[in-house]
């Protein structure tokens, strides 16, 4: 596969492993995870062609290792980004001292006043360095990094969880622990 037909695949997968599993008619368990069998045969008869080797080189090669298999390939999840409500079953983990989070100038008077909400996915995401929070803010115009207090919010007893790829999740950041 090329790498446009790969992006285009793992868009679909995001699709409906983190929004909408309806739409070719799977469902995922309630921690994300849904057959690999029967995703591939309803991917091919919804019009979204992809062999057992094509969905495993999209799941391998992708940039942010979005997808996980279970350990014996039976099943499939998106490891984070979801807005179906599942639960991933990870563990709390402690932070470290300050992650990041990539947004853009517009929302900021709203985050002043409310601080960081999940909006419509079921985790807030703080990225662990600088770059990957503005990779993140730059999806949606001019990137604008704020720096988080996550030891304090740790000390404060918020609750951090990691995702399979890195992805930092929290269910919420009060403004007081933003530096703007
Ligand atoms: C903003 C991508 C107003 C928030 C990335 C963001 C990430 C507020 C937007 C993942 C707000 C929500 C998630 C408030 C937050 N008022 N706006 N109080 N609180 N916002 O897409 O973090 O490529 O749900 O700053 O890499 O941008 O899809 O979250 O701009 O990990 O795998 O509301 O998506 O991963 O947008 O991105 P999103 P996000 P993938």
């Amino acid at each position: 596969m090329n790498e446009q037909q790969k992006k285009s695949v793992s868009k679909f997968l995001s699709l409906i492993l983190r929004h909408q599993p309806e739409v070719i008619g799977i469902t995922l368990d309630e921690n994300g995870w849904t057959d690999v069998d029967e995703l591939i045969a309803k991917m091919n008869t919804s019009g979204h062609r992809i062999s057992f080797d094509e969905l495993e080189e999209v799941v391998e090669t992708n940039d942010k290792q979005r997808f996980a298999f279970s350990d014996d390939y039976n099943k499939i999840r998106a490891s984070q980004g979801h807005s179906v409500n599942i639960s991933l079953g990870l563990d709390p983990q402690e932070p470290p001292e300050y992650l990041y989070h990539g947004t853009v100038a517009k929302f900021l008077d709203s985050i002043r006043k409310e601080g960081l909400q999940r909006m419509s996915r079921q985790h807030l995401h703080l990225s662990r360095d600088r770059e990957t929070a503005m990779k993140v803010g730059s999806r949606r115009g001019i990137p604008v990094i704020l720096n988080i207090n996550t030891g304090a919010m740790h000390q404060d007893g918020f609750l951090f969880y990691l995702s399979d790829n890195g992805v930092w999740l929290t269910d919420h950041v009060p403004a007081k622990y933003i530096n703007f």
